[in-house]
Formats: C-alpha cells, structure tokens, sequence
C-alpha cells in the first residue's frame, strides 16, 4: 500500500531554528525537525513532503498544490498565522486535514500572537511543546487519514 502523503509546511524564519531565540524556541533546527517528521511519519505509515518558505505567495501555491497530492497538511505558518488571509482560504479551499503548530505556546505570548487566521481551517492547533508537536501532529493526522501499519504488506 502506497503511504498516505502528508506535507509538513513551515512559513518565514523557521530555517533559524537553532539559532533564533533559542530561549523560545530551543536548540533544534530544521534539520533535526525534518528529520523527527521523517522518522516518525515512517514509524507510522505515513510519506512526508516537508517544506520551509519565507515568503507568503510561496506557501500558498505549496497548499494549493496539495489538492488531489496529499492527504492531510501539517503546517506552522509562523507569522502568516496572524496576518494571512490568503493562506486561510489556500487552506479551506483544499479541503484537507489540517494540523497547525506552533513551538511556543503563542497564548503565553505577546497579544498580537494569539489570533490565527489559520485555525479556522485547522482540524486541531498543536503548541507550546516544542518541536515535539510535529511528530504529535503527524501521529493526529495518522488517525485522521487512517494510515495502515508499515508493517502490513497489503
Ligand atoms: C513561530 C513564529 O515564527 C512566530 O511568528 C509565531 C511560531 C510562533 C512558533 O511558536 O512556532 O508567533
């Protein structure tokens, strides 16, 4: 059986994980996330397209390109979480399972980071824990897609 495709988006400033705010935001880069997303979506059956972007139009075309190509959508918008419509409505007008996270618990934060545009087309919203939360995603998005065991040779 072939894996369910899942694509793990990540929007501006997250290619400095590592070295940005480590305080907020930890010690991992997005090399380490990538490769956790990897491992775990294979220990679930699920197949991974995982992607980081600055830019806004970029990260639109890649949801829009997920219709009829993935199963479901894992995505931490950064900062287009709470300024992007445009990236709300690539989201609803796919129709797919939507797991949004964070790192930070962007509730504990400053003010402006609480609203999401994004969470209005999100299945669940995931923050607060780190970059653990990607592979928590992935296990919500196995069930959500209904992935099969690795392990099954149908
Ligand atoms: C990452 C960012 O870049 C911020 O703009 C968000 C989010 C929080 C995170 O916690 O992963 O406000």
């Amino acid at each position: 059986m072939t894996p369910p495709l899942i694509a793990v988006l990540n929007g501006p400033n997250l290619n400095m994980l590592g070295t940005r705010e480590p305080e907020k935001y930890g010690h991992a880069t997005l090399d380490d996330v990538e490769a956790l997303c990897a491992e775990t979506a294979e220990e679930l059956g699920l197949a991974i397209d995982f992607r980081q972007t600055n830019g806004e139009g970029e990260l639109v075309t890649w949801v829009q390109e997920c219709r009829g190509r993935a199963a479901g959508i894992v995505i931490n918008p950064a900062g287009y979480t709470t300024t992007s419509i445009a990236l709300l409505d690539a989201l609803l007008a796919v129709g797919l399972p939507v797991i949004e996270v964070h790192i930070t618990n962007i509730h504990r934060r400053e003010e402006f980071r609480h609203h999401s545009y994004v969470s209005k087309a999100a299945t669940g919203v995931i923050a607060g824990l780190g970059v653990q939360g990607y592979a928590l995603a992935l296990q919500a998005m196995a069930g959500l897609v209904g992935a099969g065991d690795p392990d099954d040779e149908e």
